[in-house]
């Protein structure tokens, strides 16, 4: 067989680039039927020049969810859901149930007095609170309350439930979690705690009591687990922060004034898996675009403005929430001219760096801004 010329850009050595003929056909059947199969095609999908995340960018508009989400509570209780969450889906990952990448994504919905029971799992969780007053989850015993904007984590493998004081309001807030990524890896467990619920002696807040201190480490306080003995990070001390670097930073090109939420022992991300952000976007700042592995979900914390995320245009305001997959170029716009943005975001950056997967971009052509498809 003459191979005929072909001009795609697999078509040199080094490339799979076998042409098809009844005799490899034939050959092709013969092994099928002992469970194999040959290399050369399949290759060029297995090996891809570059990461090809299925994955599509998608923004979750609050006003279409927040109503959405508060049907399901005269719907389902949290003792028969286990976990009242909406969860979301996007488009070709719902086989896996993820909303970018292998990352899970929800948003959960508790009305006061409601608690649901604790259980643990292999997967690792977050949660971003978004309204409500009264809300607090259980962590490994650690009970603290939630307010809007605080971000908080469940690490895995730690007992958790969640609830709303009796005198409290309906509170809804963001899930997080990698539990594509743990079943892809086929690692996941699932417990229910035996007693239902937690009981604890330990005081209220004692984790962001205790390590809420900017700078400071409480002495007595030995902790040696592998994620942050902080396990809320609150709004105000964050936005604080935010404000404070700004005086003195001009920010990264790619993401304005940027903050990494750290484990304040070790320096190192509050989980083993997941990482998370807070950004602020000056008042009418446009960052340039760049790219990089690893999957990103973000929730508007403040303010409005919109994103470029392969090469489309999402607007999005607060509690929006919108995903960036891997390897797609992105930049964002705060659309106020007087008013900053802020952004919350959690990534798998931190599985990416230890696998040694993790690499970056920034786009060279158009003065570093996508074009934007119409
Ligand atoms: O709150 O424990 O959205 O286990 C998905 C799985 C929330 C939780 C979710 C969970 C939880
Ligand atoms: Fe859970």
């Amino acid at each position: 067989m003459v191979q005929t010329e072909i001009k795609s850009k697999d078509d040199i050595l080094g490339r799979a680039r076998v042409r098809d003929n009844a005799e490899l056909q034939a050959y092709y059947d013969d092994l099928a039927k002992f469970e194999t199969g040959a290399l050369w095609t399949v290759a060029n999908a297995i090996e891809p020049w570059e990461p090809t995340p299925k994955s599509a960018p998608v923004l979750w508009r609050h006003s279409d969810l927040r109503e959405q989400v508060l049907r399901s509570i005269d719907l389902v209780r949290p003792e028969d859901a286990g976990r009242r969450v909406v969860y979301l889906r996007n488009p070709k990952r719902q086989d896996v149930s993820a909303a970018c990448g292998w990352l899970f994504s929800g948003i959960q919905v508790m009305k006061p007095g409601e608690k649901a029971g604790a259980h643990r799992h292999a997967a690792s969780a977050l949660r971003f609170i978004m309204e409500g007053k009264g809300a607090y989850t259980i962590v490994d015993g650690h009970k603290m309350e939630l307010g809007g904007n605080d971000f908080v984590i469940t690490p895995n493998g730690t007992w958790h439930e969640h609830g709303v004081a009796e005198d409290g309001e309906t509170s809804m807030w963001q899930d997080g979690l990698d539990i594509p990524l743990t079943n892809c890896l086929e690692a996941n467990f699932y417990e229910v705690h035996p007693n239902d619920y937690q009981t604890t002696n330990i005081p209220l807040n004692d984790r962001p009591l205790s390590w809420g201190g900017a700078g400071l480490r409480p002495e007595m306080d030995k902790w040696d687990k592998p994620y942050s003995p902080l396990m809320r990070f609150a709004w105000e001390p964050t936005y604080e922060a935010l404000q404070n670097y700004a005086k003195v930073t001009d920010g990264s090109p790619y993401d304005g004034v940027m903050m990494r939420y750290v484990n304040p022992q070790s320096g190192d991300n509050p989980m083993l898996t997941m990482g998370a952000h807070i950004q602020m976007l000056r008042p009418s700042e446009h960052t340039k675009a760049h790219r990089h592995t690893g999957n990103v979900i973000y929730h508007v914390a403040k303010g409005e403005g919109y994103s470029i995320i392969g090469g489309k245009r999402f607007d999005w305001k607060k509690n929006d929430i919108f995903c960036v997959p891997a390897w797609t170029f992105h930049e964002h716009c705060n659309k106020q001219e007087r008013e900053d943005t802020c952004l919350f975001s959690f990534n798998d950056f931190p599985t990416m760096e230890k696998l040694g997967f993790w690499a970056e971009q920034a786009l060279k052509d158009n003065n570093g801004h996508q074009i934007v498809a119409e």
